[in-house]
This record gives C-alpha cells, sequence and structure tokens, in this order.
C-alpha cells in the first residue's frame, strides 16, 4: 500500500484532496485534527497490481525506509516486542518516507487524543511522579485554552508540598483565572460542582510515588469524588521498564491517557511510547519547553514519527561528528 498524509480545513476538503491524488479506491486510514482548523487525513491506496506488493522500482527504498525506522526504534531503547510490532506494520504500508512509515505504524498501534481539542465535561486531572511537570502542564493547557476563549478554573490538592498553593496561583495570576486549593476530598467535590459548566476545569495533584500504597490511595480518594478525565504526566528520558511499571500503576487508578513532558531535555523516548503500551493510555500531549506559553504540542502519529526519527538522527550526525550538546529542534 502506498500511503499519503493531506491537510485541509475541513475533513471534506481533504477527502476530496485525497480522492484528486489517489483516486476512488483509497482507503482512510487515519484523520486528525491539527491545531483548532485543520486536519490532516492519512491515507493509502493498493499498489498497480492489485495485491499490496511493493512496485519493482519502489522495492529498494521502501528497505531503506525500514531500516531507518528499524534503527531509530532500536536508538530509543523501545521494548523488542512494540519494536517488532512497530516494524510489521510499518514494513506492510510499503511508503519511501520512513516519517510516514513510522506515522502508519504508530497510529496503527496507539491511539492519540489531544487534551484541549477533546472536550470533556469531566475535569481534567494530571497525576504523576513527583516533579513530573504536572503544575507547569496545567499551566500551559490553562494557557491553550485562554487562547481559545474557553473559560478556565484551576484548582490544586496539593496543599502539603512547601509552595505548591503558591506556585499554581501565580500561574492563575497570569492568566486571569480563577484558583482554588482542595484539602481534601470534599473540599474537591464542592469546588467541582461550584465550577462553570461550559469551561475547562483543571485539577493538579501532589506528586506520588506509584509504589507507595497510602499515597495511591490517598490520591485514589481524589480521583473517586472528582471523577476526571485522568492523565499522567511522565518525563521523558527516563528507564523503560521503570516507565512500564509507572503506567501500570496509575492505568491501576484510571489514568486513560499520557501527557510526556521535557521531551525537549531527552533523547530517547523509549520510556514515553513504552509506558504507553504498559498502561493502555492514549498519547495526549508532549512538553517541549519549560515555558508556560508555548511549551506545550498535542500529539500525533506524524508528529510523534518525526521525533522519534529526529532525536534519533540527530544522535548519529552528533556522533559522527564528535560533537557534544548539539542542539535541535522538534518543529
Ligand atoms: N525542559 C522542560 N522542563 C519542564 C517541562 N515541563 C516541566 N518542566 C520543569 O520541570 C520542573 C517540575 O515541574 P512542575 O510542574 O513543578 O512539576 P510537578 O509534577 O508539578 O512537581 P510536584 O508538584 O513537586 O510533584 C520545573 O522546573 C519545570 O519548569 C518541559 O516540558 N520541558
Ligand atoms: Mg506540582
Amino acid at each position: 500500500m502506498r500511503l499519503r498524509s493531506f491537510s485541509a480545513a475541513t475533513v471534506a476538503d481533504a477527502m476530496q484532496l485525497v480522492r484528486d491524488a489517489l483516486g476512488p479506491e483509497a482507503i482512510i486510514l487515519s484523520t486528525q485534527r491539527t491545531g483548532r482548523d485543520g486536519v490532516t487525513v492519512m491515507a493509502g491506496v493498493e499498489s498497480a497490481n492489485g495485491t499490496g506488493a511493493p512496485l519493482a522500482d519502489g522495492a529498494e527504498s521502501a528497505i531503506d525506509t525500514i531500516d531507518a525506522v528499524g534503527a531509530a526504534l532500536e536508538f530509543h531503547g523501545l521494548p523488542p516486542t512494540i519494536a517488532d510490532q512497530l516494524l510489521a506494520a510499518a514494513a506492510d504500508l510499503l511508503v519511501d518516507d520512513p516519517v510516514m512509515a513510522l506515522a502508519g505504524a504508530l497510529d496503527a498501534r496507539f491511539s492519540f487524543m489531544p487534551v484541549v481539542e477533546a472536550r470533556t465535561a469531566r475535569p481534567i486531572m494530571l497525576v504523576g511522579p513527583p516533579g513530573a511537570g504536572k503544575t507547569v502542564t496545567i499551566a500551559k493547557l490553562a494557557t491553550r485554552a485562554r487562547l481559545s476563549d474557553r473559560p478556565v478554573t484551576a484548582v490544586t490538592c496539593d496543599t502539603l508540598r512547601a509552595g505548591a498553593v503558591e506556585q499554581l496561583a501565580t500561574y492563575a495570576r497570569l492568566l486571569k483565572i480563577p484558583a482554588y486549593r482542595a484539602k481534601d476530598p470534599t473540599v474537591l467535590e464542592r469546588a467541582i460542582a461550584n465550577a462553570p459548566k461550559d469551561g475547562l476545569l483543571l485539577v493538579d495533584t501532589i506528586g506520588t510515588n506509584p509504589f507507595d500504597k497510602r499515597e495511591m490511595d490517598a490520591l485514589g480518594e481524589f480521583i473517586e469524588v472528582a471523577k476526571p478525565d485522568l492523565l499522567l504526566v511522565l518525563p521523558a528520558g527516563s528507564d523503560v521498564a521503570e516507565a512500564r511499571d509507572y503506567a501500570a500503576a496509575y492505568r491501576a487508578l484510571g489514568a486513560t491517557r499520557l501527557i510526556a513532558t521535557r521531551v525537549d531535555a531527552a533523547r530517547r523516548l523509549g520510556g514515553v511510547v513504552a509506558a504507553a503500551e504498559a498502561g493502555k493510555l492514549h498519547f495526549a500531549e508532549i512538553g517541549m519547553s519549560p515555558q508556560i506559553a508555548d511549551g506545550l504540542q498535542p500529539v500525533n502519529p506524524v508528529s510523534l514519527a518525526r521525533l522519534i526519527l529526529q532525536s534519533a538522527g540527530s544522535a548519529d550526525a552528533g556522533a559522527a561528528a564528535g560533537a557534544h550538546g548539539a542542539t535541535r529542534s522538534h518543529r
């Protein structure tokens, strides 16, 4: 199958582009909202002989493509089972572009659901280990919602750590949004009941040790009253096996989506991908900067594929040049 992506303002416009370029036989593999006013449709069409087998003149570059994808997955230290599945899916697509091959494979194996765009009546609650980037991510989400004129309320359940309440209050002042503290589940329940129904309610939590039953039970009590859309926040660059254990622990509390932070400060995304797999978590967002204003990007299969291939590529380039501290861009 040959794979291409098409971007347009609406799904109907993108479909027209697909039909014009690939004809009526085209198969839609995914549609992804890109920002506030665009969609990207990934579409494929069987090769000319109708069997899906590669055309002879494309065979060599398709193999090069799979080699490039395989090398990147190895660099990121993905568990062999996931790497094999992704490679097999990428090979089935028979596309020449490594980004599109890996994007198609990621789309087949994982799911993607950004936060603010996927409107939910439930509060958005962020959980994760200490220092993962929860509070900064709350501020980034609030910024994005404010930019789309959505009312935002923030509540923090972290009333214990020194400076935690002040940290959220500072962001709230800057963003001109109301912020509350909930020292126990009863207060949180009341804050949720009183929040505007048409707005985004963001709930910050205290950093928890996923292997400490007491801490997780206490967090579970806040989750029980909030009935939230629960997202796990994990920093990139962590050990793969550890990330899997973390994801499984927070999945057990009800987390369904993943926000990977500090992707700008890590080269290896094996832990992030393994966490999504182990916790059956949808990829939601990627934190790319400590800056509140533009540090969070929704993830889609193409952007994740690009990140995975770029990191591996920039590491190769750095090694070849003997360069230390080489900079890179994800955009
Ligand atoms: N480079 C970079 N730094 C980040 C990112 N997200 C968060 N940080 C930094 O990570 C540190 C911890 O962020 P917080 O938001 O306070 O983390 P937290 O999970 O709320 O921490 P606790 O409340 O103590 O559990 C801060 O120094 C942030 O600036 C990111 O995407 N990139
Ligand atoms: Mg915090």
